[in-house]
């Protein structure tokens, strides 16, 4: 070979590169190009034959040919490089698209669903929601709201009692009533609030009854409130959440914290008043008790009851619930079996 076939053997050798498929082609182009045992090699040993007058020129043309070949090489070698790492990444990839199991999302509790829904309601309606702990003094559960020391529901047969200071001074509150004594003893009034929460009894677990379950009162002073505010109040309030074909209607009643009392009920949702057996065929349905804030109560708060006067409310959001969704034994809201709490 003869040092006029460089610009050829430049020519194939980078045609040849240009070819190589992969790195293992480009190693091999890489040993026959520009390698020990390569034309090129062979030439540069010979330059030493080479009269003295003809071997710059030769030397310069072989170096110019060899930088030819090496950039292209190392050119096509980064390109392959780059190629290789994007395929192994494609290979890698992982489909999560086609993952056989996906994790359900999660929701809130029905009786949490519900309770939520009925302070939105209160709230549109202009009151606040308060909320207070759920150990209490004896003082705050019993005491302000005109319980007598020897009251039937103040006996450790229905109230569980906490094993803290004084015996039967500190309780699981059994109503949410004590968190409308903290708020009328924090505030004057206007207070238009209403409580939600959970609370206890010391009760064995039936179809009918949790020991623990959730709550919500509401409480109203101002000057000039009567009970017609308060029969009012409770229709607004069931046409809002049952629908405007659901109405109320209250009976008198009895509760040491209210005078006058009265029980309210709500047209059957079953059978939307024609009588079926969950309303043993009356078309009505007990939902809750209220009645004027007994004098007693706004005195020991501090309100003077000739100035002001209010009513207040209390029902059972877990019964609220049952009735809705026709729920037949109540355990189901704290058995946490996901075939249940899954379906709201
Ligand atoms: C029911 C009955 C009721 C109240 C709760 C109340 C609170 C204060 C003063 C006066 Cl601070 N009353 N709350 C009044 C009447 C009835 O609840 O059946 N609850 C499940």
């Amino acid at each position: 070979m003869d040092y006029d076939a460089l610009p050829q053997l430049q020519e194939e050798g980078l045609a040849r590169i240009a070819a190589a498929a992969d790195l293992a082609e480009l190693h091999d182009a890489e040993a026959d190009l520009v390698g020990r045992s390569s034309v090129l090699a062979d030439l540069q040993k010979r330059l030493g034959t080479l009269a003295p007058q003809e071997r710059p020129g030769a030397g310069q043309r072989l170096n110019s040919t060899r930088r030819a070949l090496t950039e292209a090489l190392s050119e096509r070698r980064r390109a392959l490089e780059q190629a290789a790492r994007a395929a192994e990444l494609e290979a890698d990839r992982l489909d999560l698209t086609e993952i056989p199991y996906r994790p359900r999302r999660g929701h809130l509790h029905l009786v949490t669903q519900t309770q939520e829904r009925l302070e939105d309601l209160f709230v549109g309606m202009g009151y606040t929601v308060a909320e207070g702990p759920e150990a209490e003094t004896d003082w705050h559960n019993f005491q302000a709201l005109n319980l007598p020391v020897a009251h039937p529901a103040r006996s450790s047969q229905d109230t569980l009692y906490l094993e803290w200071g004084e015996p039967e001074t500190v309780l699981l509150r059994t109503q949410t009533s004590p968190v409308q004594i903290r708020v009328m003893q924090a505030q004057p009034p206007p207070i238009y609030s209403v409580m939600p929460g959970r609370v206890y009894r010391k009760d064995t677990p039936d179809a009918r009854h949790n020991p623990t379950f959730s709550q919500i009162e509401g409480l109203v002073v101002d000057r000039g409130i009567t009970f017609g505010d308060l029969a009012g109040t409770i229709d607004t309030f069931t046409r809002a959440y049952f629908g405007p074909d659901i109405s109320s209607r209250l009976r008198p009643a009895y509760f040491p914290f209210t005078e006058p009392s009265a029980e309210f009920e709500v047209t059957c949702v079953l059978c939307r008043g024609a009588g079926c057996r969950t309303c043993s065929s009356t078309g009505w349905i007990e939902l809750g008790g209220c009645g004027m804030v007994h004098p007693n109560v706004l005195a020991t708060c501090g309100i003077d009851p000739e100035e002001w006067s209010g009513f207040a409310f209390g029902f059972g959001i877990d019964r609220q619930a049952q009735m809705r969704h026709a729920i037949a034994d109540m355990r189901v809201l704290l058995d946490n079996d996901i075939r249940f709490v899954g379906q709201f």
